[in-house]
């Protein structure tokens, strides 16, 4: 894999201006990257997937039998970028020496969400035995209950119409791969492995749940179909990935000498730990560094409690203090000192060994500060419904039945209700509707309100009201 190295003293980016008519990045200018056979499906090619999954999958020893068939999740501009560059892009890994430039070609082919046509061809095709997913927790439609959100209005578009008809579109995650499904039983090609890569805990039941209610909706005869045939592998996925800017596809011009439209920058560090079976079989990404466990439960809480909350305490406090990036953030000393005090409470319900966890708090700190990473906090701000309840509840009501107020948690609730009622980065939340009203009213009972939202049984504590409360006076002083 050719890769380019460009260090910070010389700066990759200089005044003299490209060959107008340089070459776009595809599989004849950057050669050496023959598009492999689809086996692999995802949904949701956002620049997460390309950063961790498709580059696992390109750095696999047998990536040349494991080409995926992308298709684009809420943003279709993506496939109008990769398109004409045949799938291939440019990961920019940045870090401390500089930035590591490595053309991916793991992307065989890329797709619209809506083309329902190649999904259902994919799908119906014996060669495809995996399909993993990056939706954002959002794009699992999870309820409260932690089943499929039946009531949602695209929900019931979808049962509707595939109860009339199984290859008709549909708009949803869930919709797809239950349509998916139906037409892989009807061609029968065989089984599959579903891999979520989401920050969800459990995200492989919490799929498979999903996908049990559409289908009992749907059509409860392929229920036995999916328990002979398909299983659900549960993921941790870790890796920093901002959105790209016309800066990255600078970088890349200027030392490649091609045109990438959609370049992904990311960091160095990468994880991926994986439980599951994969009958059917998969790539092999633990030759290319993920690591394969009987239960990734631990791996998982550390990284969601640690790195994602944190990164959820730093979207709102650190954006109501004025900052742009996790990096400027996290180098003021107040919301630093924010950061330990909240993870001091969430460490003492990790069950790796301390030590491990204290490395890895330890490398969280430099990871955070990477200045090459400009990670916006408020890309991290959006859809704080879906992570709020499961970054800082579980440790919070951990603490309370141990008899404790916890000051951290307490803060991070305090930091989203001020975000909710206009403070810091701007709201955008796939439940804004729902969310919104809540913070209407006074402080109080804005505080009220949300803690009923995501903790209703400890909406009346009466203790952790007045903690949210105080803590909102230390971000407005
Ligand atoms: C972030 C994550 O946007 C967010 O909510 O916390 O995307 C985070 O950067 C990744 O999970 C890192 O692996």
């Amino acid at each position: 894999m050719p890769l380019v190295n460009v260090t910070r003293e010389a700066p990759a980016v200089t005044t003299t201006p490209p060959p107008a008519t340089a070459p776009r990045l595809s599989r004849s200018s950057a050669p050496g990257h023959p598009a492999a056979p689809v086996r692999v499906v995802h949904v949701g090619v956002g620049n997460f997937f390309r950063a961790h999954q498709a580059w696992y999958t390109d750095r696999a020893p047998d990536a040349a039998e494991w080409g995926i068939a992308a298709f684009t999740g809420r943003s279709p501009a993506v496939a109008d970028a990769l398109e004409p560059q045949d799938g291939l892009y440019t990961l920019v890994t940045r870090g401390a020496d500089g930035d590591h430039l490595e053309v991916i070609g793991s992307i065989s082919a890329v797709h619209r969400s809506d083309d329902h046509t190649a999904w259902l061809g994919y799908l119906s095709s014996p060669d495809v035995v995996v399909v993993t997913v990056t939706v954002t927790e959002a794009g699992y439609l999870l309820g409260p209950d932690g089943r499929l959100d039946a009531g949602r209005e695209d929900v019931a578009a979808d049962v509707g119409a595939l109860r009339d008809d199984p290859r008709a579109p549909v708009r949803t995650t869930p919709g797809r791969l239950v349509a998916g499904l139906l037409a892989r039983r009807a061609a029968g090609a065989g089984g599959l492995t579903i891999v979520p890569c989401d920050n969800l805990p459990d995200n492989g039941p919490a799929l498979a749940a999903v996908l049990a209610d559409l289908v009992d909706a749907v059509d409860p005869t392929l229920a036995t179909w999916v328990a002979e045939h398909v299983e659900l592998a549960t993921t941790m996925v870790d890796r920093i990935t901002p959105a790209t800017t016309d800066e990255h596809r600078d970088v890349v011009l200027a030392a490649t000498g091609l045109v990438d439209a959609a370049p992904v920058p990311t960091e160095p560090f990468s994880e991926w730990v994986i439980e599951g079976r994969f009958p059917y079989g998969r790539p092999a990404w633990d030759a290319a560094g993920a690591q394969v466990v009987d239960d990734v439960r631990p791996f998982e809480q550390r990284k969601l409690w640690l790195l994602n909350g944190a990164h959820t305490l730093l979207a709102y406090a650190g954006s109501i203090r004025g900052h742009e990036t996790v990096a400027e953030a996290v180098g003021d000393r107040v919301l630093r000192g924010w950061v330990e005090e909240w993870w001091d409470e969430a460490v003492a319900y990790l069950s790796l060994p301390p030590a491990d966890v204290a490395a890895y708090r330890a490398a969280l700190l430099d990871r955070f500060g990477n200045p090459a990473i400009r990670h916006a906090l408020a890309q991290i701000a959006a859809d704080g419904s879906q992570k709020v309840p499961v970054r800082i509840v579980p440790t919070l009501r951990a603490e309370l039945a141990a008899g404790r107020v916890p000051a951290g948690a307490a803060r991070v609730l305090a930091a989203w209700v001020l975000h909710l009622r206009g403070s810091g980065a701007p709201v955008k939340d796939a439940r804004a509707d729902e969310v919104l009203p809540l913070v209407a009213g006074t402080l109080e009972e804005s505080v009220a309100a949300v803690l009923g939202l995501v903790a209703p049984d400890l909406a009346d504590h009466d203790g952790l009201r007045s903690a949210v409360l105080e803590r909102t006076r230390d971000l407005t002083a």
